[in-house]
């Protein structure tokens, strides 16, 4: 073992997903290991202790995850479960954490952002409940970070990850596993395999689009050898280092060629994608797009149709941003309903105190109890779920619920890569204002309050302040402004639109039409586009 003299590097503070950078930047010298050491510090040392250890597959994933090995060697841990190739999809992690009662894991990933030795990398600490590492932990991390000054690694090759089996690393067990198999049991333990099958025997066409990222192997596995679905079904299947270029972000922007397949003639009756490390999913019919916020709700509104959810949920939760289209159904359900900042981290303690089972967020993610992570490939399937159980397709689905809730026409406008100090000085700006705000009138609109959204944790009564800009205007639309904390270039501004619309009529209008007023209000409320030169968002979902 060598104890290696580093110097304290510029860290950042681990964002609700770890820490992320440039590829080449976890490639400096020192640069993984100070964050790994540092990670391994804040948790009390990893001596005897049992981690998992994997990641999407993308670029620098297998070096790293041997690094990782190496270290955890020298620090005395006792196990690591490592997926073969270095691959786990973030759920698939979480699940082998709870399952094999672990310490907690590394999970090797930057997500949906783009892979490559030019692109991104990212490193993440879960803890023993299969979750994100709390704050507590990732603060802890970063003040390690300021301050290191060595670090523990073995000078000694470490295994080439290639076959399943367990090996010696000085006195450590490596023990690699099959990625997929404890993850595609844990699936048809929810769900009813034998209804799907019947799904597929029957003609039903669906396409998975993988994106060349870590669902590909889990999705071939799930629908087309467990449930049959034809050869093909799922593409883009197999995991690239850098995603075959492809920026494996589930959103009708960056998976357009499943947009395009969906909405032109002859489409499948079901489409679905997942992102880069597998956490998030988007969900399509023909010529139908579910707003994630949506999809969040007719989950809520259906799950008693898969077996895992029979008796009914404990409770839902949503990120503050995400649409209040589940509160709708929640209430109807009598189900008591969470308002969270953004961040799956926040849903942890919820779940772990058998508050709610089931959570979601406005990004594409959702996700239930059976793991402590957002869960793509849970998703798709509790959608084919539903659909074989209501024996409607997608549009009807979102027809009926639409007539019977309402429906909360929703929009996400992001402005990426911002100036850092000008996207500052703008909320900065608007914080000085949201005082004299109500009562304002902008379009037809009148400001009935405004607010910085914060949150206190009905379970341990932890506080987290500053999480976004709300306004809110008479009759129940609102904006919602933050700044996002998973970028890597500049500064990336979200900002949330929401729209209330009872039912049964009115409710096919295009969202971004359904939302033109507020979307005026806000630029002449925040002035987006006068103070950044901008002619509009870069993304919108
Ligand atoms: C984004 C999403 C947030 C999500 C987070 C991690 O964060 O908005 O809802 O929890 O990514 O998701 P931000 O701070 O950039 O808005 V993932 O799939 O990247 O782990
Ligand atoms: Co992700």
């Amino acid at each position: 073992m060598t104890t290696i003299k580093t110097t304290p590097f510029e860290g950042q503070k681990p964002g609700t997903s770890g820490l992320r950078k440039k590829t080449k930047v976890f490639m400096q010298a020192h640069f993984l290991e100070n964050f790994v050491q540092a990670t391994f510090d804040a948790v009390g040392g990893v001596h005897d202790k049992t981690l998992v250890l994997g990641g999407d597959g993308r670029y620098f994933g297998k070096q790293a995850a041997q690094t990782i090995l190496r270290m955890a060697a020298a620090n005395g841990a006792q196990r690591v479960i490592v997926g073969q190739g270095a691959w786990l999809s973030t759920p698939a992690a979480s699940n082998l954490i709870r399952t094999r009662q672990t310490n907690g894991g590394i999970i090797l990933s930057a997500s949906h952002n783009p892979g490559g030795v030019d692109e991104d990398f990212g490193v993440k600490y879960n803890a023993e409940n299969g979750g994100p590492a709390p704050e507590r932990i990732t603060n802890a991390i970063f003040e390690i970070t300021k301050t290191i000054s060595e670090y523990k690694i073995l000078e000694c090759e470490a295994p080439d990850l290639a076959e399943t089996g367990e090996t010696m690393l000085g006195d450590m067990v490596v023990e690699v596993i099959d990625p997929v198999v404890a993850y595609a049991d844990m699936m048809e333990d929810i769900f009813d395999f034998d209804a799907l099958r019947s799904l597929f025997a029957n003609g039903f066409r669906m396409r998975m689009d993988s994106m060349c990222a870590i669902t590909g192997p889990y999705a071939v596995e799930i629908f087309e050898n467990r449930l049959r679905a034809p050869r093909g079904t799922v593409s883009h299947e197999v995991p690239l280092e850098d995603f075959g270029g492809m920026h494996p972000d589930p959103n009708p922007t960056w998976a357009h060629e499943l947009m395009a397949e969906l909405m032109g003639e002859n489409a499948p009756d079901f489409g679905a994608a997942s992102d880069g490390d597998g956490d998030r999913n988007m969900i399509l019919g023909p010529h139908t797009y579910v707003s994630p916020s949506d999809s969040l709700a007719v989950i809520a509104a259906n799950a008693k149709l898969v077996p895992a959810y029979q008796s009914g949920l404990k409770g839902v939760a949503r990120s503050m941003p995400t649409s209040a289209a589940v509160d709708r159904v929640a209430e109807s359900l009598g189900l008591d309903c969470f308002e969270t900042p953004t961040g799956w981290k926040f849903f942890g303690n919820l779940m772990d105190a058998g508050r709610v089972s089931l959570c979601g967020e406005e990004s594409f993610g959702t996700g239930s109890d059976h793991v402590r992570e957002k869960d793509g490939l849970w998703a798709v399937l509790m959608w084919l779920n539903i659909i074989a159980g209501r024996g409607q397709g997608v549009a009807e689905i979102m027809s009926d619920h639409f007539k019977r809730f309402g429906r909360n026409y929703y929009s996400r406008h992001d402005y990426e890569a911002l100036p850092i100090e000008q996207a500052e000085a703008m909320l900065g700006d608007l914080r000085g204002r949201l005082k004299d705000l109500p009562g304002m009138v902008v379009e037809d609109l009148m400001v009935a309050n405004a607010d910085e959204f914060s949150y206190t944790d009905p379970v341990d009564q932890s506080v987290a302040e500053g999480q976004g800009f709300r306004i809110l205007f008479t009759g129940g639309s609102r904006v919602v402004l933050r700044l996002s904390g998973t970028g890597t270039e500049g500064a990336t501004l979200r900002i949330y639109l929401e729209r209330y619309v009872p039912g049964p009529d009115g409710l096919t209008e295009d969202p971004q039409d359904a939302l033109a007023p507020i979307i005026r209000a806000t630029e002449e409320i925040v002035g987006v586009k006068a103070r950044t030169g901008r002619i509009g968002p870069d993304v919108i979902t």
